[in-house]
């Protein structure tokens, strides 16, 4: 059986890098970043390029690109879009190229790029993306973005209810998704409740942007798989 791992933040992904390229690697950034690349696709954008710096984001709007960016929660000054999924509308992303830097996710995504593939996960499109890691029967790993290399709680909380969904099909003998299971398993019943305490729900709250919390934990709602491959990220599923 092929086995599941998770990397509870960005600074231990170097313990995980040995035999990447025969890895599947889901990268996680449930508030907000992987989220709204989901939103951004089902709502018919055409490609998102990650990218480290706003700067860089800003260049691309020369050529046609919307170009977001998000700093500390907030949009950056002067950008079409920040990091929100509900802005992400049809109206405003349908066949449209967008540059997007982040605080953790767009770094995540770019840290795994030597990964077989590097899919895109949310709660959102968990059925989606729990069928195509059974289907493609690799090794996986569960990517936490966290904040700034440290732990959070919701990035683990859906590790683990990626962990539950597969936990027939692959062999989960590691501490890290054994712990993310358990974390799922007391939240699941109620998880805007159980994410109340998270810092970054708090962070939210200083930012009046409480609402993006129930826009995130949506499961299941979208049939999308977002792959980062070559540099930038398409949508691999076809409905
Ligand atoms: O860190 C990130 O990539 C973002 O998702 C953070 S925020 O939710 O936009 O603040």
């Amino acid at each position: 059986m092929p086995s599941i791992e998770t990397i509870l933040s960005p600074a231990f992904f170097h313990l995980y890098e040995e035999g990447l390229e025969q890895k599947n690697v889901v990268v996680i950034d449930i508030l907000r970043a992987t989220t709204t690349i989901c939103v951004a696709f089902a709502n018919g954008a055409k490609e998102i390029l990650p990218v480290a710096k706003p700067e860089e984001a800003a260049s691309m709007q020369q050529m046609g690109w919307i170009a977001a960016a998000e700093r500390q929660g907030e949009t950056v000054d002067g950008f079409d879009l920040g990091n929100s999924p509900q802005d992400y509308t049809k109206e405003r992303v349908g066949g449209q190229k967008i540059a997007l830097t982040t605080t953790n996710g767009t770094r995540a995504l770019q840290m795994s790029s030597a990964a077989k593939h590097v899919w895109v996960g949310s709660f959102l499109n968990i059925k989606t993306l729990s069928d195509t890691l059974r289907a493609d029967n690799s090794d996986v790993l569960l990517f936490c973005a966290g904040w700034k290399d440290k732990f959070n709680l919701e990035d683990t909380v859906f590790a683990g209810a990626v962990a539950c969904l597969l936990a027939e099909t692959f062999s989960i003998t590691d501490d890290a998704t054994l712990a993310a299971m358990d974390l799922y398993q007391q939240a699941e019943a109620d998880l805007p409740g159980y994410l109340q305490k998270a810092s970054h729900v708090n962070r939210f709250k200083s930012l009046h942007i409480e609402s993006d919390l129930d826009a995130c934990l949506k499961t299941n709602t979208l049939n999308v798989l977002p792959e980062f491959k070559n540099g930038t990220i398409q949508n691999c599923h076809n409905a």
